[in-house]
Parts: C-alpha cells; structure tokens; sequence
C-alpha cells in the first residue's frame, strides 16, 4: 500500500472514529456519532494501604439523562481518582457536560469545577475551564463544553479552579485521541494492526494493545487539611504516596473495577501476549519529575506532549531508552515489543495462567514503598506476558481477571 493510498483510507475511517471507552471507570459515549460523555465532580474518599481513608476531590461518569437533583442524589459524595479515562477520534465532535455535585465532606466550601484539557489548542476560551478569563460551574448547575481535536496523541485533563489543591485532590485524568491513520492496514508486513498512535504514514506507530497511566503523588497532609477544614502551604509540598491511575502498588495490578477499590476502578496492570507491540500513554499530573524503567524491555518513546517525535524535514526523531523522564504536566507515547514468554525465568501464575512478570516503576526506591507497609509499594506496575493467548483488547487498558 502506498503513502497516499493509507492517507485516504485514513479519512475514510475519520468519519467512523469511536468515542469514549466502555470500561469500568471510562466515560459514556456514542460509538460512530459526535461523542456525549457526562461527568460530574465532588468528594469522597480513595484507600491507601497502612493509613486512613484518602479524602479527594474528583470526576466520575454519570448517566446523561439524569437530572442535576437526580444525580445528586445518586453520585454526591462518590467521587473517584483518577478520573475516567477518555478516548476520543480526530476530528470528532465532542461534548462533555460536567456536572457540579458539591461536597459532602465540605459543606462550607462553595468551590466551583471546570475541565481544563490540558495541552489541547482550543480557539475557544469559554471551553479551556481557565476560571480567571473563562467560566467555572457553581453547586448544583451544569456545563457542557465543546471540543472538535486535530491533532492526535496523549493529553491529561484536570479542573482549573482552585487548580493547585484541586488537582492534587484527585481532579485528574487522561485524554487521548485517536489517529485518522486508525484502521488502515500497516505498511509493515510484520505488523497486522490498525491502530497507531499518530498518523505516522509509515506504520511505525502502530500497536497491538495501548495502556493509559497517570502518574501522580498524593501529599496527604494537603488532603487531611482539606478534611478538617484547615490551610495547607503548598511549598511545604512533600508527597508521602507515589500512585499510578490513583493507586499504590500493589493495588495497581488489581483489575478494572476491583471490589476492593470502587473509588479508584481503572487498573494499572499491563497484560499481553508475546511479541505484542504495546503503547504506554503516560501522563503525570503531579508536581515532581518521575523517572520510569521497565527493567528487560527497551522503551522507544515516539510522542511527547501530544506531538510525533520527528523533525521538521520529517526525520525521526524517537527514541530508545531505559529511563523515562517525565516532568508535571507531561505526556509520553510509548511503544515497546513484549518478549517471548520464557519458561526458564521465572514464571508466575495468575487466573489467565502462566506469565512473566516485568516491573515498570519508578527509577527512585523513595518512590516504591508505602509509607512503612512493608515491601514494594508506590509507583510501580507489572507487566505481564502470558504463555496462553489473551484475546484482541476491546478497549484502552483491557485487563483480564
Ligand atoms: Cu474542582
């Protein structure tokens, strides 16, 4: 297949771009139309090992036909963190109505919310949730904000008001959208894929399964302060609890709406088959630098911020490393190719069977405790490559119980 007819298959299935995700803990949306995804915010509490419940601020997905009385009713005081993740095509029309439940631990506290798409180029200013030069939504009311993306790759979205304690509430979450590239077949003869990352014209962002991880710190002297109606000076910052999608290890490798976890529903866990290309879309919505390895499997980073790393002539610019650096308010596309199962490494067992296990962590030991839990905890994950076959991933961050 040449260049251009891949481009033109490319614009054939923009008309047909997805919507939101379906997963537990992702957004309502209609598959093949204009996406409609409804959120609300308010509190609530998430669980870290070893201490008190965690009180947060956060989105979460709510019926759309509801009534603001109806939801609030329903959903007051059921926030989640992280928020759903949100899975949009290229130039789809995309509505997302948020709704302000208010807060069920702070009745005092009036605080309005907003979406803020964070590193989205949107000509409008009423739809970028800045409150200072925008509009905010009080208690009880709704908005809906409009977005048409172009350009595709990983974001992260959070609620500008208050910014600085409502994103460390737990007001965070990922975006993505898709390539037009998406559903055409793949110039590389080794790859049978249809979905890319960008739209590459080269299949070289193509992958197999893709994964959405934020990254983030919980400071939990801000939280409880927030709790018990007190200040917190934001430059003593100095995070106790280091999460990935709101979790610690070894909460992280709990499925997609574990029990055990119904206010932190999306998974961490990184499930595949042998020779699978897997693309990681990591954001960090904390305020430090993290440095990710993933120890036996090289790294090539293909997207920064939302961008195709390649030069203005259209060089490659990608790269292959062991140490991910990943800066606040940063995003990173990237793809690595699972190794063959190995019977002689050492194998683990799960539900779907035999596997080995990679750790894909924070490079600082600091970082992968719990607070005097004993053994690993914070941000790490595992990835897991079976010997049996997992099926195709129907949605962003599959994982398999
Ligand atoms: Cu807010």
């Amino acid at each position: 297949m040449r260049r251009r007819d891949l481009l033109k298959a490319g614009a054939l299935v923009a008309g047909l771009a997805v919507g939101g995700q379906t997963l537990e803990g992702t957004a309502h949306a209609v598959p093949g139309a204009a996406a409609r995804i409804s959120l609300a915010g308010t509190d609530g509490y998430i669980t870290i090992p070893g201490r008190a419940p965690v009180y947060v601020f956060g989105f979460l997905a709510v019926p759309p036909e509801k009534s603001v009385a109806e939801l609030t009713a329903a959903y007051k005081g059921k926030a989640q963190h992280v928020a759903p993740v949100l899975g949009l095509g290229q130039d789809q029309d995309v509505h997302i109505t948020l709704t302000n439940l208010g807060l069920v631990g702070r009745p005092d506290l009036v605080d309005s919310h907003t979406i803020h798409w964070h590193g989205f180029r949107t000509p409008a200013t009423v739809f970028d949730g800045v409150p200072e030069v925008s509009v905010s939504v009080p208690i009880e009311r709704r908005f809906t904000y409009f977005y048409r993306p172009h350009d595709p790759g990983t974001y992260m979205y959070h609620c500008h008001f208050e910014d600085v304690e409502h994103v460390q509430m737990g007001m965070t979450g990922i975006v993505f959208v898709r390539p037009a590239q998406d559903g055409s077949p793949t110039l590389d003869p080794l790859h049978r894929s249809t979905s890319y990352a960008y739209n590459d014209e080269d299949g070289s962002t193509a992958y197999d399964r893709h994964f959405a991880i934020l990254l983030n710190e919980i400071e939990e002297r801000e939280h409880d302060a927030d709790e018990q109606i007190q200040e917190f000076i934001f430059t003593d910052y100095d995070p106790q609890y280091f999460t990935l999608n709101g979790r610690v290890y070894p909460q992280t490798i709990l499925p997609n709406g574990h029990p055990s976890l119904p206010e932190q529903p999306v998974s961490a866990l990184v499930q595949v088959n042998p020779g699978d290309r897997v693309l990681l879309r990591l954001a960090n919505l904390g305020y430090e630098q993290h440095a990710m390895q993933l120890p036996g499997i090289p790294m090539k980073v293909v997207g920064e911020d939302a961008t195709l790393l390649r030069s203005p002539s259209g060089a490659d610019t990608s790269y292959i490393t062991s140490t991910l650096y990943i800066g606040p308010g940063e995003a990173r596309d990237v793809l690595f190719t699972a190794p063959r199962f190995n019977p002689g490494a050492r194998v683990s067992t799960d539900a779907r069977g035999p596997h080995n296990t990679y750790l894909l962590k924070n490079r600082d030991f600091r970082r992968l405790s719990n607070r005097g839990v004993p053994g690993l905890g914070g941000m790490a994950t595992e990835v897991r490559v079976y010997q049996t076959p997992l099926p195709a991933q129907t949605v962003v961050g599959e994982t398999y119980a």
